[in-house]
């Protein structure tokens, strides 16, 4: 497998309930390298911009109100085959579908306060890195 990298976001409902340690020690236990990571608030409008692939959707205005209501971590995580190895990591979007030991089944609330985010294909990551970070930051 080639080396990858991925976006990866602690979401607010994780920051909230103080889950960053927790789910920082599941991303090196299973394996990823940490290359870039920021703590930051998005605005609506970059909250809208992130998710502009489901604006439409009936989901899209109360996801975006959640991802934009307090803060976030937001990282590059880079390994062998890094975006379905975290996918994996993750577990399904919904907590109740998500499989044993994933960090979704073991401390998600609901299908859209999920605890995390990962890209989900190639093309995403790129998009998705480009949203958060400068060249220079992933050195
Ligand atoms: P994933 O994050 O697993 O790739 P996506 O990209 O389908 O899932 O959805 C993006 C985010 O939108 C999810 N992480 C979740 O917070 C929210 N979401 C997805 N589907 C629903 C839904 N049916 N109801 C509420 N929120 C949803």
């Amino acid at each position: 497998m080639a080396i990858e990298q991925t976006l990866s976001i602690i979401k607010p409902d994780a920051v909230q309930r103080n889950l960053e340690g927790e789910i920082l020690a599941r991303i090196h236990r299973a394996g990823f390298r940490i290359v870039a990571i920021k703590s930051l608030r998005l605005t609506k409008t970059e909250a809208e911009g992130f998710y502009a692939v489901h604006r439409g959707k009936g989901f899209f205005e109360d996801l975006t109100t959640f991802m934009s209501s307090g803060k976030v971590i937001v990282m590059v995580l880079e390994a062998d085959g890094a975006i379905l190895k975290w996918r994996d990591t993750m577990g399904a979007t919904n907590p109740a579908n998500a499989a044993p030991g994933t960090i979704r089944r073991d401390l998600a609330e609901s299908i859209q306060n999920n605890c995390v985010h990962g890209s989900d294909a190639p093309e995403t990551a790129a998009f998705e890195i480009g949203y958060f970070f400068s060249g220079h930051e992933l050195l």
